[in-house]
């Protein structure tokens, strides 16, 4: 494991590190448990193969339903009988994905994307570099052993400037700021103070061209991964990053629009860094965090962070 310092934020590069390997100082062999929160919007076709990659160490598997019409609820049903279903309340892929956060019951709680772009097989390399020390986990596609069949020149562009970008203003050593395979301990998901993006269920009216699926408000569109990554690093959280393939999506069309939402990402990024609507009272919480993780570590024994 490689471990870069950089400011306030640590950021550790954990390459393709597996539960086995964990260091045994840090991993006492009891495994947390972990729930995987799906954002789904018309991947019918894509469901099978990533419900079928999904890890048995994962406990808990919540798919947050965009209104799709292409029967892609039943088929997650039928593929996982436990799979617990929220029909999204507030439009876009943020919203979804905060809304997962917020209802996952396991101690760890992981992102993943639908269209099979993502492996969940995955989710382990991220669990195993929470166990080894980190708050959040991010998965890049550009350090070594990780890579992208879907990112086009354009897209790797635009990653490449608004990473830098995030680098700069909050001191951080990210390499793939517009990736959404992220996981953290559900105490970090309370302290990124995330209610504001979900607060105001969004009803569509009449004169709503778009429907529930479009995102309005802050946070509620693809500018998530920038605005969890941004408070994280002004929390002084740890960030780690792990190595992750991205295939192209098998089946269906994306829902991202390059240039809206890449605006969207630098506007979350200055919103972050000027901290409107995430008061810099919230730094420092880092010790409130350590503080309850060892009280809880104290009757429900999983591995020590510090
Ligand atoms: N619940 C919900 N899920 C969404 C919404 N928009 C996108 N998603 C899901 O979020 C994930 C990422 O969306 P994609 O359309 O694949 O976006 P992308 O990965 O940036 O684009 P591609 O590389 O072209 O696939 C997929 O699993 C979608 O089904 C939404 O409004 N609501
Ligand atoms: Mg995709």
């Amino acid at each position: 494991m490689v471990v870069v310092s950089h400011g306030s934020i640590l950021v550790s590069k954990v390459w393709s590190l597996q539960l086995s390997q964990c260091d045994s100082t840090l991993y006492d062999g009891s495994i947390p448990t972990i729930s995987l929160v799906l954002p789904c919007r018309n991947e019918a076709l894509n469901l099978p193969h990533v419900m079928n990659a999904i890890p048995a160490s994962v406990t808990e598997v919540l798919l947050v339903d965009g209104d799709s019409s292409d029967g892609s609820v039943a088929i997650a049903q039928h593929l996982r009988p436990g799979v617990i279903v929220l029909n999204q309340q507030t439009p876009g892929k943020g919203a979804a994905m905060v809304e997962g956060m917020f209802a996952a019951t396991g101690e760890i709680v992981v992102l993943c994307d639908t269209d099979d772009s993502m492996n969940p097989v995955e989710v382990e390399r991220f669990v195993a570099a929470l166990l080894a020390g980190a708050d959040v986990v991010h998965g890049s596609r550009t350090i070594e052993d990780g890579g992208s069949d879907d990112l086009t020149r354009t897209r790797s562009l635009g990653n490449q400037a608004l990473t830098s970008l995030t680098n700069v203003l909050f001191g951080a050593s990210l390499t793939d700021l517009c990736y959404g395979y992220v996981a953290m301990w559900r105490d970090v998901v309370d302290l990124l103070r995330l209610d504001h993006i979900v607060q105001v269920p969004h009803h569509p009216t009449s004169d709503d061209e778009g429907g529930l699926h479009r995102p309005r408000g802050y946070g509620h569109g693809f500018e998530i991964e920038a605005l969890l990554l941004c408070r994280s690093a002004k929390l002084g959280l740890t960030i780690s990053e792990v190595s992750s393939h991205e295939s192209a999506r098998r089946h269906g069309n994306s829902n991202l629009k390059v240039f809206g939402d890449g605006f969207r990402v630098l506007d979350a990024i200055f919103r972050e860094w000027r901290g409107h609507e995430f008061s810099k009272s919230a730094v420092g919480c880092r010790d409130d965090l350590r503080q309850r993780m060892a009280t809880r570590l104290a009757t429900d024994p999983f591995p020590q962070l510090d």
